[in-house]
């Protein structure tokens, strides 16, 4: 007899908005935690940030709300690295970008080699030296490949996820400074154009081989402004010319038949302050809702792809 043994799934939520100056995106988990009851029974943990926080919004800081940003992570962090220990599956729901830094370093904590994939908008690679809002949701990525920003990850003591395993999909959005900080670190970005002009199969697949190389699997980080702002205006830096509805289930479809190859998931910034007609949680629900019922279904011991 062949036992088949099913990973459990466990869904954390990460209620923090002090990676940005503009307010709400802390209460996206707290929303999108109660919509899942509809369809999800597993495990949660919420953490949501102190509300007694006075959140720096001061034009001139370029360090805003750095020491609660890495007090929130360091917790969040603790958290999913015990959970991936006993094997649970980790989908992180965001919260602002900067909790990434916690759910992708404690895959890396745990899984070792592991490649990283970033969905969003903005490639997220300044540092303390380039950022020019001091936001702190605009230095995750660096944080994770270990390209300076290291007070951002004091609390992790694993490897860093290099950045020839890293990919960004769907950025349209980069500083200057940042397109600097991206090729000396050796990144792979592919714009909004590059998925017009290729096609976003192409680009999955091409994404899954770079970050599937010699690793034991992929972290996706899926923030929900890489989707165009008409479709889903609920996020709080919105930038035009993003993908489209039917793009981003492409996106989620092929992420779903290639769940073996995956580690751990983070769906990240939804504000339910900015959102339309619950236009972004809808969408942000159907993204969950299959990413969810893959996981459930995920196997131990499957053999991941060979790239
Ligand atoms: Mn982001």
């Amino acid at each position: 007899m062949i036992m088949v043994i099913i990973m459990r799934t466990m869904i954390f939520g990460a209620g923090t908005d002090l990676g940005v100056h503009i307010d709400g995106a802390n209460l996206g988990p707290v929303q999108l935690l109660n919509d899942i009851k509809a369809f999800y029974q597993g495990e949660t943990y919420l953490l949501e940030r102190d509300t007694d926080i006075i959140k720096s919004r001061n034009l001139s800081d370029r360090r805003k709300n750095e020491y609660e940003i890495e007090k929130f992570n360091s917790t969040l962090y603790k958290v999913m690295v015990d959970k991936i220990k006993e094997e649970y599956f980790p989908i992180m729901i965001g919260g602002d970008h900067s909790a990434a830094i916690a759910s992708a370093l404690a895959s890396a904590k745990v899984n070792i080699d592991v490649g990283i994939i970033w969905i969003d908008a903005h490639t997220d690679y300044n540092t303390f030296e380039t950022t020019v809002t001091g936001n702190i949701h605009g230095l995750p990525l660096a944080a994770i490949n270990g390209y300076k920003n290291n007070e951002l990850r004091y609390y992790h003591d694993g490897k860093i996820i290099q950045p020839s395993k890293t990919v960004i999909i769907g950025a349209r959005s980069i500083d200057e400074a940042e397109k600097d900080n991206l090729r000396y670190a050796g990144v792979t970005v592919f714009s909004t154009e590059d998925i017009k002009e290729k096609g976003i199969e192409a680009i999955m697949d091409e994404a899954f081989k770079i970050a599937g190389y010699k690793t034991k699997g992929i972290h996706i980080s899926y923030d929900l402004d890489v989707i165009d702002p008409d479709i889903a205006p609920g996020v709080s830096i919105p930038e035009f010319d993003g993908i489209s509805e039917e793009e981003a289930m492409k996106i989620n479809e092929y992420i779903i038949n290639h769940m073996k190859d995956v580690l751990s998931f983070d769906l990240v910034e939804f504000n339910p302050l900015r959102d339309i007609d619950r236009k972004t949680e809808q969408i942000a629900l159907n993204i969950l809702a299959q990413i969810i019922k893959a996981a459930e279904n995920k196997k131990k011991f499957e053999q991941k792809t060979y790239y």
